[in-house]
Formats: structure tokens, C-alpha cells, sequence
């Protein structure tokens, strides 16, 4: 037991002789600087890692955004075939296009029966898009959806309907119009449905 009780007892010595010497270190060289340098190199750490948690962005989620008339009453073509009228829908707050995976256009429509001539569809001047048409929708209500990924902008998005090729013209009608995205944005914008 003796020999056992001072060997801890040599090397609690000289684990405490260490101690003493690894303190006369920082002590005698750290007046004014030892406290000061770590805090700086804490600091700098800190915002390297912000800023990766910032690159990686949240994850894609779903936000319906309704145009400014959404819930009004339809807007209504019936013009001649080469007519510039066009039915206009102004959608607000749609994320910006690097947030933005996926975009389709959706409405509610009425008479669209011409598939291929009743109608042409324009995202912010980018198209155009056909109307979506059925035989059976002859005076009669249908729907639309329209894939427009990478024809929508920041903010206001400006969509225009105008007529197709029918002659010698065209009647229908467009309303309850949406632009659903999938986007990379942390919460959906206020105005979304
Ligand atoms: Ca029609």
C-alpha cells in the first residue's frame, strides 16, 4: 500500500508543477493581449457560421397567391379574331424567381370550347400559353392550368388574355385566376389563399 499511496503522490506533484509552469505562460505574456485575442477569434467563427445557415436557404413549400380581382366577377373576351383587346389580371407578391421551383397559372373559366383557338395567355409578356378548351365546355364552365415556371417576376406579375386564332372570333370568359409556386421562402406571403 505504501509504494501504491506515493507514486499518485509523485505524479499529483508533478502534474501540479505543470499546472504552475503552464500558467507562468499565459500570465506573463497575456498582460493586456490574453484576454482579448480569443474574443476576437470567437467572433469571427460566429459569423462564418451564419453566414453558411444563410446559403443553404428553407425548404420549397406551397403559396397560392390570388389576383387583385380574385372572387369578383369573370372578365369577358368576345371579340373578332385579330382584336389587341386583352383581359388583364394583376397577381401581387409572388416570391422572386431564384425562391421560385415551380409557377402554374390556374383560373376558372366559361365558354373556353376551342381547344387550340379560343384564347392565348401572356406571363408578363412571356408566352404565349393556349387557353385551356374543351368541346364540352360550350357555354358551360371549365378551368385552366398552365405550367409558367420561369415567366414569373418579383411582385407584380402583369397576365394578359387576348383571342386565338377562331374565327371570326372568340367569346369566353376568365376569373378566380391564381399563380400557385413552390418556393424556397420561409413563410408564404401575406396575401396568399
Ligand atoms: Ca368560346
Amino acid at each position: 500500500m505504501g509504494p501504491v499511496e506515493t507514486l499518485p503522490a509523485r505524479f499529483g506533484l508533478a502534474f501540479a508543477l505543470l499546472v504552475l509552469a503552464a500558467c507562468e505562460g499565459p500570465i506573463d505574456t497575456g498582460r493586456g493581449d490574453g484576454s482579448v485575442v480569443p474574443r476576437d477569434g470567437g467572433a469571427g467563427e460566429g459569423g462564418g457560421v451564419d453566414a453558411i445557415a444563410g446559403d443553404a436557404g428553407p425548404p420549397p413549400i406551397e403559396c397560392t397567391l390570388p389576383a387583385a380581382d380574385y372572387g369578383m366577377a369573370r372578365q369577358r373576351l368576345d371579340v373578332p379574331t385579330d382584336s389587341p383587346d386583352r383581359m388583364r389580371f394583376m397577381v401581387p407578391d409572388v416570391p422572386p424567381p431564384d425562391a421560385v421551383r415551380v409557377a402554374m397559372l390556374a383560373f376558372e373559366s366559361y365558354d373556353a370550347d376551342h381547344p387550340g383557338e379560343e384564347g392565348l395567355i401572356w406571363v408578363n409578356a412571356n408566352g404565349p400559353y393556349d387557353v385551356p378548351a374543351d368541346a364540352t365546355w360550350d357555354l358551360l364552365p371549365g378551368t385552366g392550368e398552365i405550367d409558367v415556371t420561369g415567366a414569373t417576376v418579383a411582385g407584380d406579375n402583369l397576365v394578359e388574355i387576348g383571342p386565338g386564332t377562331l374565327v371570326p372570333g372568340t367569346y369566353f370568359e376568365i376569373g378566380n385566376l391564381v399563380i400557385r409556386v413552390i418556393a424556397a421562402v420561409a413563410v408564404c406571403p401575406a396575401s396568399s389563399i
